[in-house]
Order: C-alpha cells, then structure tokens, then sequence
C-alpha cells in the first residue's frame, strides 16, 4: 500500500542547510535559511528568553494539558504589541489562540477560509513556498500577481488588477513586513490604498506576519496590518515568534481572527480549535510560555526589545554597506539599502548560484534569494568580490 507514495522532493533551502553543513570550507558563507545572525554567525538564545526559561523551569509547577488553544496569557499579551497598546482588540472584535509556530498559524488559518467557502487565494509571488504548498494540500485556487516591479518597488498595478477580477468568496495572503523572499514591503501609502481596496472589493484578508521588529521597528512593522483592520469587518493574522523571539524549533506562534462583531467571535474560533485537534491537538507549551513570561515583565521587555533593536541594526547596517558597493558586475545592489528584513533576491541564474556555492563557498537558495543576516563585516568584500566575479565571468 504505502509503495504508492511517491518520492517528494526534499524542502531546497532545509536541504540547503545539510550541504553547508557538509562543506569544510572555514571561510565559507551562508545565505541559505531564514535565521538572523550576530556579527560573529551565531544564532544566540535571547538573554530575555533565557531569563524567562530559568524563571519557567523554577516557578512551572505542572505540565497538564492546556486545551487546543494553547497558553492565551501567551496569546493575550502579545496583542498590544500586535494591534496597538490602545485597542488591542479593536473593541473585543479579536481574539487569538496559540500555534505550532506561524506556519502552524497559516495552516489553521488557510483551512477555516477554506471552511468558511473562501474559493480562492490572492498571493504575490515570489512568495514563501509554504504559503503555495498548504494552499496546494488544502485544495485551495491560488490567483498569483506579481509581487514586485524590476526596479524594485512592490508591483501595485498588478494588485489593484487583481484586486480588480476578485470579490466575496476571495481571500488575499499579504506578508505584514519584511517579504519573504524579496525584502520589498508596501510603503505606508501603499498599505492605504491597499487597506481601501481589499475593503471595497470585499476581499477577505489574511496577513502574515511573521519578521515583526526586524524592519522599521515593531509598530512601524505593523502599520499595514492595523491600517487594513481598521478598514474591514473580518480578518485573520498568522503571527510567529520565531524570528522576535529567537525560537525558530521552539515553535511559537498565534493564530488571530478579527470578527465584524464580538458575539460572532465563539464560533469562528471553535473552529480554529476544531481544526488544532484534528491536526496538532494542541501546541507546544515551553516556548509559548517563556514569550509570556518575558511579555508579563518590565525589565524583560525592556531586555528583548533591546536585543530586537540590535538584530535590527546589524540587518540595517549590512545592508547599508551592501547598497554602498552599489554596481557589482551585472548587479545593481543599491537598492537592497531600501528593502527590509533578511531577506533580498539577487538576479543570478542557477549557473551563477552554483559557481558561488562551488567556487566560493557562498550559500544562497536556488531562486537568487540570500539572507543578508548571513553576512558579517568581516566577510561582505569576500562576498561583492565573489559577486563580481561570477557575474562578469
Ligand atoms: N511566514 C513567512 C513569510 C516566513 O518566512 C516564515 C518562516 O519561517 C513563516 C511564516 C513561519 O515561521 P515559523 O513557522 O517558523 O514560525
Ligand atoms: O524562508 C526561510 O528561510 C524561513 C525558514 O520549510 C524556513 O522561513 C524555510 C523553509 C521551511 C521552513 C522555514
């Protein structure tokens, strides 16, 4: 029976990681998977997430289920950070449940659209693999538009057109900050014109948000996500914790869904813990709880969004000096300065991806995408020189 599976191909960029892995190259670079780097390439604990373990491991007196909702102290706290310290609910219109990570988030949200009727799936592309591959398993139409113009700026004719040809019965998968793979967000003007639209064309949003504090700043991050809500009556956030918080394996995310009234909020969300069971019964609890414990002290706070601010800068700063070395053989790597999160794609065909891996050591996804978190001071001239090199041969 079970011979009638096929060989699947393996996910390339986890893929990637084993290959880098194997390599005994001491100078070579990875660009590969979406994990934030210190200037040294380490992937460090936070120091707040670590305070917060030792208080977890001390003060945790049982580990007894929590139900499919997972820890909503957890849930709740984050909410000020998510939609504002003023109306975090927007007036008790939203409430949250806990997720293994967001791409636990995404696969709850994507099977209650799917559940409510929602027939089709708007996403620019490039987008995140996974947001097409759970759309694909869930038997969900994906309509793509593109995502951004050639000069680097996100596309919005190709929007407003499929904006255009959609209606009730659409949702529409927008990444909040720091696009995976492009690192080309919506202006704040844009996320305006775009909070319109998908209002008028009734089109029901779906955000991910998933690299918050790692653009702008956390609110700055959100802009886009509170200015659509406040324009729709019905919307959902997949939100992870992953990259904030540093718990990548931990798996910590949160699944929000906004209603046009609060007495409609029960059940939508008891589908959402419907859905949990089917699939993960319920989340992890050890990471969840640590992000509570920071959120529910001052001085934690205080501590991770300090760490946040630095991993910040450094993205900043990389990029800041990639952007400086401007033309770089066929390469105009100026505008990577503008576009925010770890993520940029550089315009580099496989044999030019290859040669860097082969020749150089340097470690990037097949369609050019690198993580400029994987660059440090001491190695970005070995980078642009490599760059150089393979594009003008
Ligand atoms: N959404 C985007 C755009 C991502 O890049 C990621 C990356 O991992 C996720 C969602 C999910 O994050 P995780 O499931 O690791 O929390
Ligand atoms: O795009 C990235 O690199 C991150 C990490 O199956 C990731 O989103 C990559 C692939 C994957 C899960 C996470």
């Amino acid at each position: 029976m079970l011979t009638n599976l096929q060989q699947q191909p393996a996910d390339a960029l986890l893929a990637l990681i084993k290959l880098h892995n194997a390599d005994p190259r001491t100078d070579k670079i990875d660009l590969g998977v979406g994990v934030y780097r210190t200037g040294q390439g380490d992937t460090p604990v936070f120091g707040a997430i670590k305070a917060a373990e030792k208080k977890l491991a001390e003060t945790q007196e049982s580990k007894a289920y929590l139900g499919p909702e997972g820890d909503m102290g957890f849930v709740e706290a984050l909410m000020p950070y998510v939609f504002g310290k003023v109306d975090p609910t927007l007036g008790g219109r939203i409430e949250g449940m806990q997720t293994p990570g967001g791409t636990g988030s995404l696969r709850l949200a994507l099977a209650m659209v799917k559940r409510a009727g929602v027939r089709r799936v708007l996403m620019g592309t490039p987008s995140w693999p996974n947001h097409a591959q759970i759309c694909a398993d869930l038997d969900l139409e994906m309509a793509g538009f593109n995502h951004a113009t050639p000069d680097g700026t996100a596309d919005m004719d190709a929007l407003r057109e499929v904006l255009r040809s959609a209606g009730e019965g659409d949702a529409i998968l927008l990444h909040g900050c720091c696009h995976n793979p492009s690192g080309i967000d919506y202006e704040n003007d844009e996320w305006d014109e775009i909070a319109r639209l998908v209002a008028e064309r009734k089109v029901l949003p779906l955000i991910d948000l998933a690299y918050q504090g790692l653009g702008l700043g956390m609110d700055e991050d959100a802009y886009g996500l509170r200015r659509v809500l406040v324009a729709v009556p019905e919307a959902l956030v997949a939100y992870s914790c992953d990259k904030n918080f540093g718990l990548y394996r931990d798996r910590v995310g949160a699944l929000y869904v906004m209603m046009g009234e609060e007495a409609q909020l029960a059940a939508a969300m008891s589908n959402g813990h419907a859905l949990a069971r089917a699939n993960w019964s319920q989340p992890p609890d050890h990471g969840a709880a640590a992000v509570r414990l920071v959120l529910e002290d001052e001085a934690l706070v205080r501590e991770w969004l300090d760490e946040l601010d630095t991993m910040r800068e450094r993205i900043r700063q990389v990029r800041s000096r990639l952007a400086a070395a401007g033309k770089v053989g066929t390469l105009d790597l100026a505008p990577l300065g503008g576009q925010n999160g770890m993520f940029s794609i550089l315009k580099l065909d496989k044999e030019q991806i290859l040669a860097l891996r082969e020749k150089h050591g340097v470690y990037m996804a097949g369609s050019g995408r690198i993580n400029v978190a994987g660059l440090t001071l001491g190695n970005i001239d070995t980078f642009v020189d490599a760059l150089e090199e393979v594009t003008t041969g």
